[in-house]
């Protein structure tokens, strides 16, 4: 009976139509946190609850520490052989290639992925929009770090998280062949230990929109905020163009409307879905489900592997 992986490999020759549906994990090897599991933590703060707008309107200068601390460790971040390898795929005109990606860390465009055919349906870190109503400020690709001189003095805290994330992974770091080499063992847990800022920022202390003086808030889309229309649009162009031949389901616990929808879809129009997981079901590993793939371990080594045969080294 042929592998997984080579009956993957002789069916991908085939596939006109592809979708990269990307989550946390595809950074996690990097020492970027992923949202749940045990040690999702950021102050003793789930990241999810964070992850709201009530959180930012309780207490905004606790949410910009929580995103400064993220864009921080997003710059000192190289993209990984998975950003890569999707990034070469969506240059590639054999067939054609969507990447939807719940990610804000901006990764994958530092990878090289054509902006055309690159959704980032959360926002992104980088981007910043006035929170006044009357106002339509945004600042599209703020880089800055740190993001004003007022907080300039978080670097430090900011340096000894990100360390003691890479100092987490680094254990895994072992030989070619083992479980650890395909990142078995790197999941969020491992990579994001609970970190604790000390110090506090008040209202003057953060950002404010250059046009009215109102205060900005991060570019990201929270829990029962709508998606970017125009990225909807471009996914729902592409998804109605044609049928979808495979969704290559990458690092994501796949919990999230409307992202996870997609892999539904795709499904019930005949496509084969391909998991890349650190945690992916035994049936799924296994053979068992239907027009399904799964890899289990670190997506930013099994991606490159897998798709080997449509990319060039
Ligand atoms: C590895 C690995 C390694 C680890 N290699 N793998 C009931 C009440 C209220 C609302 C709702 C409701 N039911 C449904 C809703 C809608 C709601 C929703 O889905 N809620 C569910 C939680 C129930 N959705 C929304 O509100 C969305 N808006 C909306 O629906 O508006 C209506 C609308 C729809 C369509 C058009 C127009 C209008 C908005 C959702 C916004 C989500 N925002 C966040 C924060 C973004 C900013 C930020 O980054 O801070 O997005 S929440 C968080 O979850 C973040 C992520 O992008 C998203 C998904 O998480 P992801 O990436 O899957 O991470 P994890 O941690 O969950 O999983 C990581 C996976 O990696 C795990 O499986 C690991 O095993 C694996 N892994 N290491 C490979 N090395
Ligand atoms: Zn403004």
């Amino acid at each position: 009976m042929p592998s997984q992986l080579a009956e993957f490999q002789e069916c991908l020759r085939q596939l006109k139509r592809i979708v990269a549906l990307v989550g946390a994990g595809l950074s996690a090897s990097l020492g970027l946190p992923t949202f749940r599991g045990s040690q999702g933590l950021w102050k003793n703060f789930n990241m999810i609850d964070l992850a709201t707008p009530d959180a930012f309107y309780i207490d905004p200068g606790l949410v910009w520490q929580f995103y400064l601390w993220r864009r921080h460790q997003a710059l000192s971040a190289v993209p990984n052989d998975g950003h890569k390898v999707l990034a070469k795929l969506a240059e590639d005109k054999k067939r054609s290639f969507i990447t939807i990606t719940q990610n804000v860390d901006g990764l994958l465009a530092r990878a090289g992925h054509p902006p055309k055919t690159l959704y980032e349906i959360h926002g992104s870190l980088f981007q910043l929009r006035c929170t006044s109503f009357n106002c339509t400020f945004v600042d599209r690709n703020n880089t800055d770090d740190p993001l004003t001189p007022a907080l300039a003095a978080t670097d430090e805290y900011m340096d000894s998280g990100a360390a003691a994330n890479l100092d987490a992974l680094s254990e895994t770091a072992l030989g070619p062949n083992s479980d650890t080499a395909l990142g078995l063992n790197s999941d969020s847990a491992r990579t994001s230990p609970e970190f604790t800022p000390t110090k506090e920022l008040a209202l003057d202390d953060l950002p404010k929109c250059p046009v009215c003086g109102s205060l900005m808030r991060p570019g990201v889309v929270w829990f029962g905020e709508s998606l970017p229309l125009r990225a909807l649009d471009g996914i729902d162009t592409f998804l109605e163009a044609g049928p979808v031949d495979l969704i290559l389901v990458i690092g994501t616990s796949g919990t999230v409307y409307p992202a996870n929808s997609y892999v539904d879809l795709v499904r019930q129009r005949g496509g084969h879905v391909a998991i890349f997981n650190t945690d992916v079901d035994p049936e799924v590993v296994d053979g068992k489900v239907e027009k399904t793939w799964g890899f289990k371990g670190d997506a930013a080594v099994w991606l490159p592997k897998a798709l080997a045969p449509l990319v060039e080294p």
